[in-house]
């Protein structure tokens, strides 16, 4: 399976995180790449090549160009406050507050972000950026007739909106990348969502549409971030009802439960005859994730992969979270073999 990564994502390095009531390290962190990309090569799943730069075309038609323009700005004019540490929001527009555009560079910080955990350093745009070029390049290999294929993304991006940051996202990599399937032909995207949290920002872009199906397996949003999307009530709106389904699970799930979740997700699928299958990747599921409450095991992520292939689709694997960080390449990659494996 051919692999897309680029080494700008090291660009992209947040100092820390407000976790109970501590600054701590980040747990997004550029080492997380680094593993899955060596064990990529450990375990010679096929060529690794570089993103090509498709511009900024395809990332406007999931983003708005004012908060594209925002995001792309936001560092130099924090820099001319004299800043050189990360630029971090605190305040949002929330209940009984207007949402409305300030002047301002944290009010508009505020205005384009759902929480604290995405900062913006020196080189989070270019690294969001060439992240985006990744999931793209990855899906012009399927346009060109593979059968599968690895974006290694960092940043993640299932959490972005169109209009907001957050969850570590800045860019929807996914979206981007079945976006892209649609205007090259493609009728029916299907987005098969496997990491820990649920992807509210994916979700939100393609919630009132029908040639886009959402499907999400995640922590109960009761106790999970994010909290305020990813029940199962959401079924889409408008022309896009009965296009998004969401399989929230509790603390502790293991695979058992995981994968009757993974059954009904694919049986949608099924129905819904996508034409191609946009996979985004977390592999914070797995039982020693140091921020999730499931219990997946190295193995089961063979049979993930395998399930998955068993949808007979093209597949592009768009990769999200996953902290445990010696073991995500290990998890990543034997989603990827277990799919290879079953294809073959
Ligand atoms: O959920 C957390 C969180 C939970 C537990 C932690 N411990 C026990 C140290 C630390 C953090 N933080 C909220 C931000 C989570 C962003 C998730 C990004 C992601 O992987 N999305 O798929
Ligand atoms: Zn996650």
């Amino acid at each position: 399976m051919l692999t897309i990564y680029s080494d700008d994502h090291h660009l992209h390095h947040g100092r820390c995180e407000l976790m109970d009531g501590q600054l701590m390290p980040c747990f997004e962190m550029p080492s997380r790449a680094d593993h899955v990309l060596q064990r990529v090569k450990d375990r010679e799943l096929g060529p690794v090549q570089a993103p090509q730069d498709f511009g900024l075309a395809p990332l406007q038609r999931i983003h708005s160009r004012d908060y594209l323009n925002f995001f792309k700005g936001a560092w130099e004019r924090w820099t001319e406050f004299g800043q050189d540490g990360d630029l971090l929001p605190y305040t949002w527009p929330a209940r009984t507050l207007r949402r409305v555009l300030p002047t301002s560079l944290h009010g508009q910080l505020g205005y384009y972000s759902f929480d604290g955990g995405a900062p913006i350093t020196a080189g989070t745009w270019q690294a969001a950026y060439s992240a985006a070029q990744v999931a793209l390049t990855a899906q012009q290999a399927i346009m060109q007739g593979a059968n599968a294929a690895f974006a290694l993304c960092r940043p993640p991006g299932h959490h972005a909106a169109s209009d907001l940051m957050g969850g570590y996202c800045y860019l929807n990599n996914a979206a981007i990348a079945a976006q892209a399937f649609l205007d090259q032909g493609h009728k029916k995207v299907a987005i098969l969502d496997v990491d820990y949290h649920h992807g509210n920002g994916t979700q939100s872009i393609f919630y009132a549409r029908s040639d886009v199906l959402f499907t999400s397996i995640h922590g109960h949003p009761e106790a999970e971030f994010p909290f305020f999307l990813g029940y199962a009530d959401e079924l889409g709106e408008g022309t896009g009802e009965g296009f998004n389904f969401n399989y929230p699970l509790p603390a502790g799930c293991g695979w058992d439960r995981w994968s009757a979740a993974l059954a009904q997700a694919c049986q949608q699928i099924e129905r819904y005859g996508a034409d191609v299958i946009v996979v985004s990747l977390g592999v914070d599921t797995f039982k020693d994730d140091p921020i999730s409450q499931f219990k997946l095991d190295s193995p089961d992520y063979l049979a993930m992969g395998a399930r998955i292939a068993h949808l007979g689709k093209p597949t592009l694997f768009v990769m999200e979270g996953g902290y445990a960080v010696e073991e995500i390449g290990v998890n990543a990659v034997n989603v990827l073999e277990g799919f290879a494996e079953s294809t073959q």
